[in-house]
């Protein structure tokens, strides 16, 4: 098999650089290439969308509520029937858990793929101009194919991930994703409609100096969170928060640091969802020697219960993770 962490060149374009990595991708049968593709190209179809909205009256709320009883955008919907569309059209998947659907959707009884997605991360920042991302996770079904799909396909822990990514619409339009080796960077050139390899084999520093939390809610976080904060300013690290997961992540990813979102009075359990958000983020940060954890637990060995699931999330640098999980450790012994 050939070696798939030895490096394409900078510039390889997305399709090719797939192609040349399908025997190293678990069952090697193609689809798993093809439903990459897949969402690379609906990627585009939303990366324009996006960039359009304000022109064609796309910005604003839907005036409907997600899964989690949040407003949704008028884009947040629209991004969901393009993934959802191009997921069903592709084949390759069996059922896919989306923020934006209540419910489980089965697609394809005879596929052998599950896809939890965040099609449009970031809702708050959609009107302002700011970066939002689309966040994914692909698993192998554990059920028989051509029987209908069981909770126990959608299910599954992170740990058993076989490719994550998400993709950025910032200020260019970045796609990273990991098949379990190595995580990956193509950028978009709008101009050829192409993504290409810009950014091999990343890696996440050991050690950061930023550290991104909404810090307006400080008053409700547990000790062990504000303990790490403070052991932050004492350090005279910089502050960053986007208040958009993927764009907080990515420069954390090639910066070095640390995004916290812990348990808060409001969302005792934190507030993003295990399966599309934390998960795929843990995978992108472990494959790139990072961490995340839920304070206590490694974030993909966590067994959801319910696809909506969220957890406390602390993803990031090795180091930086690491301290705040002792601190907040430290400080769960003390309030015992
Ligand atoms: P969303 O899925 O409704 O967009 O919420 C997730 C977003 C993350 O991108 C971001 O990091 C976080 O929520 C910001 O939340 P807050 O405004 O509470 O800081
Ligand atoms: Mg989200």
């Amino acid at each position: 098999m050939e070696d798939s962490r030895i490096a394409m060149p900078i510039g390889t374009a997305l399709d090719r650089f797939i192609k040349s990595r399908q025997t190293a991708f678990p069952y090697a049968t193609g689809e798993l290439s093809q439903l990459l593709r897949d969402i690379a190209l609906s990627g585009k179809v939303v990366n324009r969308e996006i960039n359009r909205a304000g022109l064609i009256n796309l910005a604003g709320a839907a005036g409907t509520e997600n899964s989690g009883g949040e407003q949704q955008q008028n884009l947040d919907v629209l991004a969901n029937i393009r993934f959802a569309r191009a997921l069903e059209k592709g084949g390759e998947v069996c059922a896919i858990v989306s923020e934006e659907e209540e419910r489980v959707i089965e697609v394809n009884r005879k596929a052998h793929y599950v896809v939890a997605i965040d099609p449009l991360d970031g809702s708050s920042n959609i009107d302002v101009n700011v970066s939002i991302g689309t966040i994914f996770s692909i698993y192998r079904r554990i059920s028989e194919e051509g029987k209908p799909v069981t909770m126990e396909d959608a299910l599954q822990p992170g740990r058993n991930q076989v490719a994550a990514g998400y993709i950025l619409y910032g200020s260019s339009t970045m796609l990273v994703f990991t098949t379990g080796r190595g995580v990956n960077g193509f950028t978009y050139d709008p101009s050829l409609g192409e993504y290409f390899l810009s950014h091999q084999n990343m890696q996440m520093p050991l050690e950061g100096k930023i550290y991104s939390v909404n810090e307006g809610s400080y008053h409700s976080f547990p000790q062990g969170v504000k303990d790490y904060i403070e052991d932050c300013r004492e350090k005279g690290y910089t502050g960053r928060y986007i208040g958009s997961l993927v764009a907080d992540f990515h420069r954390n990813l090639l910066k070095g640091g640390i995004y916290i979102y812990p348990s808060t009075a409001s969302n005792p359990e934190g507030k993003l969802r295990l399966m599309y958000e934390c998960n795929t983020l843990a995978m992108l940060a472990e494959e790139a020697g990072g961490m995340a954890t839920d304070g206590t637990n490694r974030i993909l060995d966590i067994v959801p219960t319910r696809i909506h699931q969220r957890a406390p999330f602390f993803v990031g640098s090795k180091n930086m993770v690491e301290r705040a999980k002792e601190l907040v450790e430290e400080a769960k012994m003390i309030e015992k």
